[in-house]
């Protein structure tokens, strides 16, 4: 490969059209890192999934961007990768910071299919044209509001509802969906909330049909979550503990769950995304794609993944509407009448940038060329 002309990163600010809040918090604005590689004449995205504060996960907005400054844009001017996976191998000395690393890994998928002139769902292997969606639903200030909420997303047409639960608001918000809704497609988010003294509560949450309860207990704990699971019908999913194959690999063989969310920007990119996938498709565990409430950028990524076979759940990749009052793309993803997204077949993410909005919501900026590295070349 020839080498990268620039790279930009941009911190941006984009309002959701509704609060969402989660057992950690309340999220009422997009802010995210926005990452531009420029190299012979091709533009490639990457958007980095770190939330503001280290409250989903250990990483933020700002130490992704540390990170990047001091790491990996040294290293992607150094080296004159010919593939994400060769970028992803010299991060090996990375330790953590999975969400940085996903942001470049990413983008190069994305220039990569720009150059061979493949959509990223073709690089990846995806064999389906549309995924199954549905809609991750924040905790809401009454049981009123949640059923207007869920209704309001029934009637958009999206056939699986995810609640956003915490202690003391659990079993009686699943009660009132499951009532008014009782056939529809109804699994739980606890974000790491409980313990296994909550135990009694998880043993009511699994007589109301749920597809799965997703992350119940510590971010940190897999041998709690087989404790749980043990003693439970419906599916345990982790998401916050699983950050790489190996991770995968151990609370599956621990039946820690039987159901994994699968989120690029948590496991370091599409690659061990991808990798396990490959390990759950084997071990037939069902796996989804989870989402960071993403711009059009990081759901275009998203998507792609989605479109591989064994993500067999509905994933939380929503349309743009249901984030944004307008997103930074220029076709904006909707919801078909079946509850899905069209996968993009364009090369690489498939979706192209609105640079005006991008430019808009841009609030800081910083711009690297190759001979700012001298060293390097
Ligand atoms: O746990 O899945 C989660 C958003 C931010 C942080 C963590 C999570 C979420 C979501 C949103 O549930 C899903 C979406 O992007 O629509
Ligand atoms: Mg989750």
């Amino acid at each position: 490969m020839t080498p990268i002309q620039s790279i930009e990163i941009r911190k941006i600010s984009l309002p959701y059209v509704s609060r969402f809040e989660t057992s950690f918090g309340v999220e009422t604005i997009k802010q995210a890192l926005i990452v531009t590689i420029k190299k012979d004449g091709l533009i490639a995205y990457g958007e980095c999934a770190a939330m503001a504060g280290p409250w989903y996960n250990e990483e933020t907005i700002a130490s992704a961007q540390y990170i990047l400054n001091q790491y990996l844009i040294p290293q992607l001017f150094g080296n004159k990768f010919d593939s994400p996976a060769d970028f992803l191998k010299a991060t090996d000395g990375i330790r953590g910071n999975n969400m940085a690393v996903a942001t470049v890994e990413m983008a190069l998928w994305d220039l990569m299919g720009k150059v061979t002139g493949k959509s990223l769902s073709q690089l990846l292997g995806g064999t389906k044209s549309k995924v199954q969606v549905g809609v991750s639903v924040g905790i809401q200030p009454s049981i009123d509001d949640l059923v207007k909420t869920v209704t309001s997303y029934v009637q958009d047409g999206y056939k699986r509802i995810k609640l956003k639960i915490k202690p003391g608001y659990e079993v009686e918000p699943v009660r009132a969906i499951r009532e008014t809704y009782p056939d529809i497609m109804l699994q739980v988010d606890a974000n790491s909330a409980f313990s296994l003294e909550d135990f009694h509560t998880f043993k009511q949450l699994d007589d109301f049909k749920l597809l799965l309860i997703e992350q119940p207990l510590a971010h940190d704990d897999i041998l709690d979550h087989a404790k749980l699971q043990k003693q439970l019908s419906t599916p345990i999913c982790l998401d916050e503990s699983i950050h790489t194959p190996q991770d995968a690999r151990k609370a599956i063989e621990i039946d820690a769950c039987r159901v994994i969310n699968i989120k690029p920007g948590r496991v370091r990119g599409l690659q061990r995304s991808k990798e396990i996938h490959d390990l759950c498709l084997e071990r037939k565990i069902p796996v989804w794609c989870g989402g960071m409430l993403e711009t059009g950028i990081g759901r275009a990524f998203n998507v792609a993944l989605a479109s591989l076979p064994g993500f067999v759940l509905p994933s939380d990749i929503s349309a743009s509407r249901r984030y944004f009052k307008r997103d930074i793309i220029t076709k904006e993803f909707e919801l078909t009448t079946d509850g899905t997204l069209e996968v993009p077949k364009e090369p690489g993410i498939g979706v192209e940038v609105d640079k005006q909005l991008l430019e808009a919501c841009t609030i800081s900026r910083e711009q690297f060329t190759a001979n700012q590295f001298p060293a390097n070349q």
